[in-house]
């Protein structure tokens, strides 16, 4: 039996945008929208570049019957202009495999943009890694083996190789339940992966007793990578939340520290979340209530840093920090 969790708050040194209100959702898209959540955000020619996750033609027993990931632009990360096609379907993939494409996150590497994303098939849940130059082609460069997912990218080479984070979903030697752990990989081409190892565990995360998963990708800092992740708890004494008929979940956003020449090395984390669910949008309404998924952090020149997290999987919202505070939350672990 899974310890059970508190009562969690958000953490003092974030300001939600708008006391929580969404900077994204389903009035913002022009075509058949629902839930738009779980996006990824970089800064990319210029201007600042968001993809979403859009669920939408409900069946009524707990999932959507389609998704799409859309893509939207802004000048300053916080009003968007949503391109008027989705950017990548399901049938953009040309394979009759694959049944759902979701969750993207997105790092500039060598001035070119690179996509991770969810990728559901018949025989297994998928990582993929992909690029674009120009905004509107898309080239996949790689897919896992199933089950992985929550793939994020380093932005530059370490000791000359990429590295991404990711989730993988052990469960038959994890006995049979949710105990799932962020993982990391190498490679020289982004495109054949190794030399895996684990990163933390969720048992090491005092706010988790589920499951873990990378949530942003990392930003570069003088003190370490910054980057955020999600921690799931369950709780079967709380009830269900939200209009989906089983949900009993709650997601929160954490932070930790990671070595610049060994990113391996947690140097600090967070003991307690950076975001829980406490707003309307974030704990009350929506598909999902109580989840938190964090899938952007942008690091600013003054160094404020923009967060982007999908609430309650239904709308974007955002929140900012200081760099310097969320580095100081990052106690050794
Ligand atoms: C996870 C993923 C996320 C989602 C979360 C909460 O397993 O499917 O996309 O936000 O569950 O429903």
């Amino acid at each position: 039996m899974a310890k059970m969790m508190p009562e969690l708050t958000s953490s003092s040194v974030i300001t939600r945008y708008q006391g929580g209100e969404p900077v994204l959702s389903k009035k913002d898209i022009p075509y058949e929208a629902e839930c738009i959540f779980n996006a990824g955000v970089a800064k990319y020619q210029g201007q600042y570049v968001m993809v979403f996750r859009n669920d939408y033609q409900y069946n009524g027993k707990g999932a959507f019957d389609k998704c799409c990931i859309g893509i939207a632009f802004s000048e300053d990360g916080v009003h968007w202009d949503v391109r008027k096609e989705p950017f990548l379907t399901v049938e953009d993939m040309n394979d009759p495999e694959i049944t759902r494409v979701y969750d993207p996150r997105l790092t500039v590497i060598e001035g070119k943009l690179y996509l991770c994303f969810a990728v559901d098939t018949k025989h297994g849940l998928r990582g993929g890694v992909a690029v674009t130059e120009d905004l509107k082609t898309i080239r996949v460069l790689s897919m896992t083996v199933p089950d992985n997912r929550n793939m994020v990218l380093f932005p530059e080479k370490i000791n000359g190789r990429y590295v991404r984070l990711e989730r993988p979903f052990p469960v038959y030697s994890r006995g049979g339940i949710d105990r799932f752990d962020i993982w990391m990989s190498f490679s020289e081409d982004l495109k054949y992966w190794g030399d895996s190892r684990l990163l933390m565990g969720v048992e090491d995360v005092p706010f988790a007793n589920d499951k873990i998963g990378p949530g942003a990708p990392p930003v570069k800092t003088e003190a370490g990578w910054l980057t955020l992740f999600h921690t799931v708890d369950i709780d079967r004494t709380r009830g269900k939340n939200g209009w989906e008929d089983t949900w009993q979940k709650r997601y929160c956003a954490g932070v930790m520290l990671l070595d610049l020449e060994d990113p391996s090395r947690i140097i600090g984390m967070s003991r307690e979340p950076l975001i829980a669910p406490e707003t309307v949008w974030e704990a009350d309404e929506g598909f999902r209530t109580n989840v938190i998924f964090p899938g952007g952090l942008i690091l600013e020149d003054d160094g404020t840093v923009k967060i982007y997290y999908g609430a309650s999987d239904t709308v974007e919202c955002m929140a900012t920090a200081k760099v310097e505070d969320l580095i100081a939350l990052c106690q050794p672990v």
